[in-house]
């Protein structure tokens, strides 16, 4: 039975009340890709409204704590100490285009360090949560990183830079190193939920450039817990900025750090 402290009680609690009206404009987004208008600004409502209601659950049981959301930036709280990560919905292109895996993700730094995080697919229903100290677990099931030590076995998920992003020949180039190393590559769309599977030992590692520290907070407390290595690409593994994320279990990790560090572009 997962270990749920009060605080954690409270972000799943929010993530629940806040999935329920979300599955709903799932539902209404297959009327919308037809209509003239298009989804976008759909969708740009359902994540504005999704992070307004985890913001005012999240603070009503938390008065005082601090935000820092995908849609409203950094929202200072009384208390100096703790502060609530939010992505609203993370896989926001899949949300768009009717595709059922994207996530409401939360964590909770305290003094500077993510203590508890939960990542949350209202569609499927899955609950990925941990905190410090107690383990990984999704729906109550503890989760465990896969022990393969062959990179050549190796499931990986990456996320790949779109149209406006930089770094689209590094990926590409990336991409090719680990194609010629591994058992092959995902690229699902939701960064938390690439971490949150590499915790449940789905995927054997995730790597990604440039995403943004509500994408992985999260991600970050469920890795470590689940016994894996996070790390930006120089391997440093404390003080993390969240931007850039390589994960994977003990013997993994090193050899492929090892693999992309070795890439030039
Ligand atoms: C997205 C990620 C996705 C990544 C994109 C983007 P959003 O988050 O989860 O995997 O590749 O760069 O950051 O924008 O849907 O919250």
């Amino acid at each position: 039975m997962a270990y749920q402290s009060p605080a954690l009680n409270v972000m799943i609690a929010a993530a629940r009340k806040a999935g329920r009206p979300l599955i709903r404009d799932f539902g209404e987004l297959e009327n919308l890709q037809i209509s003239l208008k298009g989804p976008g600004d759909f969708v740009t409502h359902a994540d504005q409204r999704t992070e307004k209601l985890l913001i005012e659950e999240l603070s009503k049981a938390r008065p005082g704590y601090g935000f820092v959301g995908e849609e409203g930036g950094a929202i200072e709280g009384k208390d100096k100490s703790h502060r609530f990560i939010i992505d609203p919905i993370d896989g926001t292109s899949n949300f768009l285009h009717g595709i059922p895996h994207f996530a409401i993700s939360i964590a909770l730094e305290r003094e500077g360090q993510i203590v508890a995080g939960i990542i949350f697919n209202p569609v499927t229903d899955d609950l990925f949560m941990a905190e410090k100290g107690h383990g990984a677990f999704l729906n109550n099931k503890r989760l465990r990183v896969a022990s393969r030590k062959d990179l050549t076995s190796c499931l990986f998920a990456t996320g790949l830079p779109f149209i406006g992003r930089p770094g689209h020949a590094r990926a590409m180039a990336e991409t090719a190193a680990v194609l010629g190393a591994s058992a092959g590559i995902r690229r699902f769309g939701a960064a938390s939920l690439d971490m949150a599977y590499v915790a449940a030992g789905r995927f054997d590692g995730y790597w990604e450039h440039g995403i943004k520290i509500w994408d992985s907070a999260a991600g970050l407390v469920l890795l470590r817990e689940a016994g894996g290595v996070v790390s930006d690409f120089t391997g440093r593994t404390d003080g993390l900025s969240g931007q850039d994320i390589l994960c994977a279990n003990e013997h993994i990790h090193p050899q492929l750090l090892k693999l992309l560090r070795g890439v030039t572009v």
